[in-house]
């Protein structure tokens, strides 16, 4: 009778992934809101999945703002008070570290060795720890060649501000707290059952055009930014470094698959299993902002 193949077993062994890191030329970390959790950040499912009394992910869609324009600005405007609140993690500086070069080739890696960060995550968290960890001219040289950028914010930024008008789409950074005076103090509302009705006029509007403005981040059923530049980055990364996301939203759940179908290898860092975990070369369960310093070698 022919012996039923054994699954391989994501190796757990913190050895063993360093070795692959060392001889990785071309590595990508894949980041969700897991990476941010530890930062008091909530995650989008499970515990973390609800504000007021909503579903997050029922809100994260164009339909959801046209509908009701002033309940979607008062949850923007909550998780903008709560992203420039809150600090980056030691996962954050564990990554902004590794963007650098100087001290990859610390740890072993080739010299021309390629690293960037595909974030999901809007909150900010991960340019303010690169930019708390290295000087702005060290970000200048480590951004120099566009293929290779430190990170990518692939669902935009809760601080950028679009236009909701296809015909001027202008979009501009602007952290200001309050956005508008009409959303201030709207974050305090949170455990209440109580929502303001603010008129579209008194919402954000467009610096350019005077257009109704939504926030600067990517919806269901909308094109991530720099696709193009994600998809060199996966066919050529021989390693993919997943941390804290369910694997669940796509293009980005696809990534990890796609470097281990050209031979890459893939480790995931999370909290809990999660979608194709068992797949995995390397798998770290626990909390990341510990996990990831250690097996990237980065002593706190
Ligand atoms: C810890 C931890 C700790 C906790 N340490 N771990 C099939 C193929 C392609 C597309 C589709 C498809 N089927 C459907 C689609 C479309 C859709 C999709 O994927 N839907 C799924 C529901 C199936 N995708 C889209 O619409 C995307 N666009 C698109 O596909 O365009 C078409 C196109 C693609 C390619 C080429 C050409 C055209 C857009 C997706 C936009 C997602 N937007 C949101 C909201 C952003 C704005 C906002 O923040 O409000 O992005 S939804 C939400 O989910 C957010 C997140 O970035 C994203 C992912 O969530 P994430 O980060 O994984 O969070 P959680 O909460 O799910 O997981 C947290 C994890 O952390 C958990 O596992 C915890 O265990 C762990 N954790 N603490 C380590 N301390
Ligand atoms: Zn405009």
């Amino acid at each position: 009778m022919p012996k039923a193949s054994k699954a391989r077993k994501p190796s757990t062994s913190i050895s063993d992934f360093q070795k692959v890191l060392k001889s990785s030329k071309n590595i990508i970390a894949l980041a969700g809101a897991g990476l941010s959790a530890a930062s008091g950040i909530p995650t989008f499912r499970g515990t973390g999945g609800l504000w007021r009394k909503f579903d997050v992910i029922s809100m994260a869609t164009e339909d959801a703002f046209y509908e009701n324009p002033s309940r979607l600005w008062q949850f923007y405007h909550y998780r903008r008070e709560k992203a420039n609140a809150c600090k980056p993690n030691l996962a954050h500086y564990a990554l902004a570290e590794f963007s650098l070069p100087y001290f990859r080739s610390q740890l072993g890696l080739a010299k021309d060795s390629k690293f960037t960060l595909i974030t999901q995550n809007v909150d900010g968290l991960s340019k303010r720890a690169l930019e708390e960890t290295c000087t702005p001219e060290v970000i200048q040289s480590i951004s120099e060649d566009p293929a290779h950028p430190p990170m990518i914010e692939m669902h935009g930024r809760v601080n950028d501000v679009k236009c909701s008008s296809p015909k001027c789409g202008h979009i501009e950074f602007n952290p200001a707290s309050p956005i508008c005076p009409a959303l201030d103090g709207t974050e305090a509302f949170v455990d209440e059952d109580i929502e303001k009705t603010i008129a579209e006029d008194d919402l954000p509007r467009c610096s350019k055009c005077k257009a109704l403005a939504r926030p600067g981040v990517v919806w269901f059923g909308e094109v991530p930014y720099d696709l193009e530049k994600i998809d060199d980055l996966v066919e050529e990364a021989d390693l993919c470094i997943v941390v804290g996301t369910s694997s669940t939203v796509y293009p980005a759940a696809g990534y990890a698959a796609e470097v281990q179908a050209h031979g890459g290898k893939v480790a995931v860092f999370n909290l809990e299993r999660s979608a194709g975990d068992k797949k995995a070369n390397f798998l770290f369960l626990g909390p990341c902002e510990e996990t990831l310093p250690s097996c990237l070698g980065i002593e706190s």
